[in-house]
């Protein structure tokens, strides 16, 4: 593709990343501020000039700020989504009709019974408005903690009750971080870390979790289904839509009206066979695992989805749209179409979402998309051959009957495969493409490394899209990838090696399902014991920072490819990646070689099951240990 985007003369996102080095290393290393008008200050990179702002902030507090504000960018993203889907569940729960309506009434008496909601008498409707009713007031609420709190195990809790991280409300926390980040603010950068871990809890046990649990709710909870991803599941004898960003308010519309008679009758009436939806990025997650829509890509792929040719309208709502894709689409004959207040593109049409009549406004844009295949110039297209097929759909709540077989629903057969060692451990790899990395090289190596030393891999978001196009999203990819641990629990459940959770906002589904082992018992009473792991290898978005620190103070040992701009303060660096763990269990480490990475994940791993006194692994694997490989080294 990048062969064809060249020959065509455009300009993609590698093409720009090559023209922007060198990359300003005050940036890189984190100690560039101009929170106020006495700088812009810049911390000496050779200790010979200045080595505070002109307001004394030294180089951790200027970095901590500038990683702060980050975090706080990051959950703001996540926690407006689920605003977001919170209100359209409100709306469509009231008096009234509404295009939306409860579809998951289980998971919605499961989650009033959680939050204690006074259910007797009352219609599916109404407990469905009175969880929304109650969503929405943690976004703003100013005193106790957030409600998703609880479902910590309380060892951790108390981790966080002691470091004084609990958050109260989504939104306040966000305020109070920026506020302290404000000139003459917090200048303690330990502090300042700790105000934004309880931003980035409020977004994984707040914003986060509440966007998975309540589009469980309105829009289904996924089931294990199968599907394709990559660029070739862009049909060139049908009208593509492509839908990208985040938030699935509105592409849940458009998987309903593209399906309506009038709809494909008028496609085929221009002489198309029908109507291919796809996605990208996170929108892709979400209407794959409810619908079994095929991914176009992940977050590199925008430009290249639309350098096909074959796109008739790219449909955007919000985060990881890359403004260059409007100027992209001009060289096409693509309809770029926004529908977001929050996100205007440049050379884009604009269709909001009016979430009253979501369906009609659905039936519009697919109207217009449908509308632009005549204009599609066919000696343009080219679109690769490439698609593999993938499984997706794994939710804390299915994985239960799936881990536990069908006539034992539990968690216990999970719990028992990682104390025998048939499971070495349990690694959360997630995160985005950064054109620093050759595309997915990162995700994919990892995993792989994982899986042949038996570590089960849990993922979501571009990571996830990655790993469907390695074809590590099929049960038949253990016999190829996996330790004979992994294979025998994937041959007994039918299961692949990897499982797909969904979208960014569905990391907290991995906390549920982590609550829920140590539940289980066996593995200690805090996340901070486990033997698991986290990572990132090609992250590159601040929502992945706020991820990170949620990660970190949930007790994960989270492997950053890219380093957090954090180099030039050694004071917080040396806090994010040692000092931290006495707060939370968790820290971060970075390392860009992604083999080393699922390395250090393993040993971590290793010391966790030795500090639970369990065996090693059942099965001979490959990496047996940083130990067993300098002992190896020295004989
Ligand atoms: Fe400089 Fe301090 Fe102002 Fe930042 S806040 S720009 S370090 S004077
Ligand atoms: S879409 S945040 S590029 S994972 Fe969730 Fe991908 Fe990263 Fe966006």
């Amino acid at each position: 593709m990048l062969e064809h985007t060249k020959a065509e003369g455009l300009t993609t996102v590698w093409d720009r990343y090559e023209a922007m080095q060198p990359q300003c290393l005050f940036g890189i290393k984190g100690i560039c501020c101009k929170n106020c008008s006495m700088g812009p200050c810049r911390i000496s990179l050779t200790g010979k000039g200045a080595t505070e702002g002109i307001c004394g902030a030294t180089a951790d507090v200027i970095a901590a700020r500038n990683l702060v504000r980050m975090i706080a960018t990051g959950s703001s993203a996540h926690s407006d989504h689920a605003r977001d889907v919170a209100t359209a569940m409100f709306h469509a729960t009231a008096e009234g009709e509404s295009d939306y309506q409860v579809k998951d009434p289980a998971k919605l008496a499961r989650l009033a019974a959680e939050w204690e909601i006074d259910t007797a008498g009352k219609s599916v409707k109404e407990i469905g408005h009175a969880v929304a009713e109650a969503a929405l007031s943690q976004f703003g609420q100013q005193f106790g903690q957030l409600k998703f709190i609880s479902r910590a195990p309380e060892a951790q809790q108390a981790r966080w009750r002691e470091a004084g991280v609990i958050p109260k409300g989504i939104d306040r926390e966000v305020v109070t971080l920026l506020h302290s980040t404000h000139v003459g603010g917090d200048s303690d950068a330990r502090n300042l870390i700790l105000s934004g871990i309880r931003a980035a809890l409020g977004d994984g046990w707040g914003g986060s979790m509440i966007a998975t649990e309540l589009q469980d709710i309105i829009f289904q909870s996924p089931a294990w289904l199968k599907s394709r991803s990559n660029l070739g599941v862009i049909d060139p004898k049908k009208v593509n839509i492509v839908v990208h960003g985040h938030e699935p308010i509105l592409s849940e519309m458009l998987v309903a009206a593209s399906h309506e008679p009038e709809l494909l009758e008028l496609a085929k009436s221009k002489g198309a066979e029908g109507i291919q939806l796809s996605g990208i990025c996170c929108t892709a997650n979400e209407i794959l695992m409810r619908h079994g829509i095929p991914v176009a890509g992940n977050f590199l792929q925008q430009e290249l989805a639309i350098s096909t040719g074959a796109v008739d309208a790219m449909i955007v709502d919000i985060q990881c749209v890359m403004p260059a894709v409007g100027t992209i689409a001009e060289k096409f004959h693509t309809k770029l179409i926004s529908t977001s207040h929050k996100a205007k593109f440049p050379k884009a049409q604009h269709m909001e979402l009016d979430e009253a009549n979501a369906l009609d406004n659905a039936k519009a844009i697919i109207r217009e998309s449908i509308e632009n295949f005549e204009n599609r110039d066919t000696a343009k297209v080219k679109i690769p051959d490439v698609s593999s097929p993938l499984v997706a759909g794994f939710t804390a709540e299915n994985i239960f009957t799936a881990l536990g077989g069908r006539y034992r629903p539990s968690y216990r057969p999970l719990n028992d495969a990682i104390i025998t060692g048939r499971l070495r451990g349990v690694a959360a790899v997630v995160g985005c493409n950064n054109p620093r990395y050759q595309q997915d090289a990162g995700h994919v190596a990892m995993t792989r490394e994982l899986l042949k030393n038996d570590v089960l891999v849990a993922t979501t978001g571009c990571t996830a899209i990655a790993d469907a196009k390695a074809g590590l999203l099929c049960p038949e990819s253990a016999a190829e990838f996996a330790g004979q641990g992994i294979r025998e629990v994937c041959d007994a459940v039918g299961i692949p090696p990897v499982l797909h959770l969904g979208a960014c906002v569905d990391i907290s589904r991995i906390l549920v399902i982590l609550g829920n082992v140590v539940k289980e018992g066996g593995l200690g009473d805090d996340f901070a014991g486990l033997p698991i792991a986290a990572a990132a290898p090609e992250w590159m978005s601040e929502k992945a920072i706020a991820i990170g620190f949620y990660a970190v103070a949930s007790g994960a040992y989270t492997v950053l490819g890219e380093p957090l701009p954090v180099a030039g303060a050694p004071g917080l660096e040396a806090y994010l990646t040692d000092g931290i763990a006495a707060d939370f269990g968790g820290k971060f480490a970075f390392e860009s070689d992604p083999i080393k990475a699922a390395h250090l994940m393993i040993d971590h791993i290793d010391a966790q099951r030795e500090a639970l006194h369990l065996s090693g692994p059942m099965f001979p694997v490959p990496y047996q240990g940083q130990d067993a490989e300098v002992a190896a080294e020295n004989s």
